[in-house]
C-alpha cells in the first residue's frame, strides 16, 4: 500500500509560519468539509470504518497522533506531528487513529459532505467490499 503524504508549503518569516492549501492546487480535490478533533481523551482510538467514495487529508496542526491505515490486505500505520504535513486516505481504506497527546488537534479536509451512508463501519463488510474490488 502506498501512502501519500503531502508536505505543504511553509510561508515562514520572522513572524512564524503559514501554511495555505488550496482545492486542486495543494489538495488533489474539491474541499467541501473540513472537522477537527481535539481534546481526545487519554487511551482513545477512534475511526473504525472506510469510506465508499470520500477522500480526505489529515493533518495534525498541533500535537502528535497516529493512523492506523488498511487496505484489507496489508496494514501501515503513519505518524503524524508536523503541521505543514498532510496524509491522503483514500475512500475503501480502514482507519484507526489514536495514541493523540493530550494537545492533539487532527484537522480534516474532506471531499464531500457528511454522509453516514457513506460509511462501512462493519469490519468483515469493508473486507468483502476491498476483496471484491481487487477481483
Ligand atoms: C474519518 C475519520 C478520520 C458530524 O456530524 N459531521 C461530520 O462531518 C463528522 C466527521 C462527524 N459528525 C458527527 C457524527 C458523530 O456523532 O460527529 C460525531 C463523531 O464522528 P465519528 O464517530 O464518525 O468520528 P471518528 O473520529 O470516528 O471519524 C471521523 C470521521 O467521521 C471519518 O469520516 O475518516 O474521522
Amino acid at each position: 500500500m502506498q501512502v501519500i503524504k503531502y508536505a505543504f508549503q511553509q510561508h515562514g518569516d520572522d513572524r512564524g509560519q503559514l501554511v495555505a492549501l488550496e482545492e486542486f492546487k495543494d489538495i488533489p480535490f474539491e474541499i467541501k468539509r473540513v472537522y477537527y478533533m481535539y481534546d481526545t481523551s487519554e487511551g482513545v482510538r477512534r475511526g473504525f470504518h472506510a469510506h465508499r467514495n470520500l477522500e480526505q487529508i489529515l493533518i495534525c496542526i498541533h500535537g502528535s497522533c497516529k493512523i492506523l491505515l488498511d487496505n484489507g490486505k496489508e496494514k501501515k500505520v503513519v505518524f503524524l506531528e508536523k503541521p505543514y504535513e498532510g496524509l491522503y486516505v483514500s475512500n475503501d481504506i480502514w482507519r484507526e487513529m489514536y495514541d493523540f497527546s493530550s494537545d492533539a488537534v487532527l484537522m480534516v479536509l474532506a471531499s464531500d459532505y457528511y454522509n453516514e451512508s457513506d460509511y462501512i463501519r462493519n469490519y468483515d463488510d469493508f473486507l468483502e467490499t476491498a476483496k471484491n474490488k481487487n477481483k
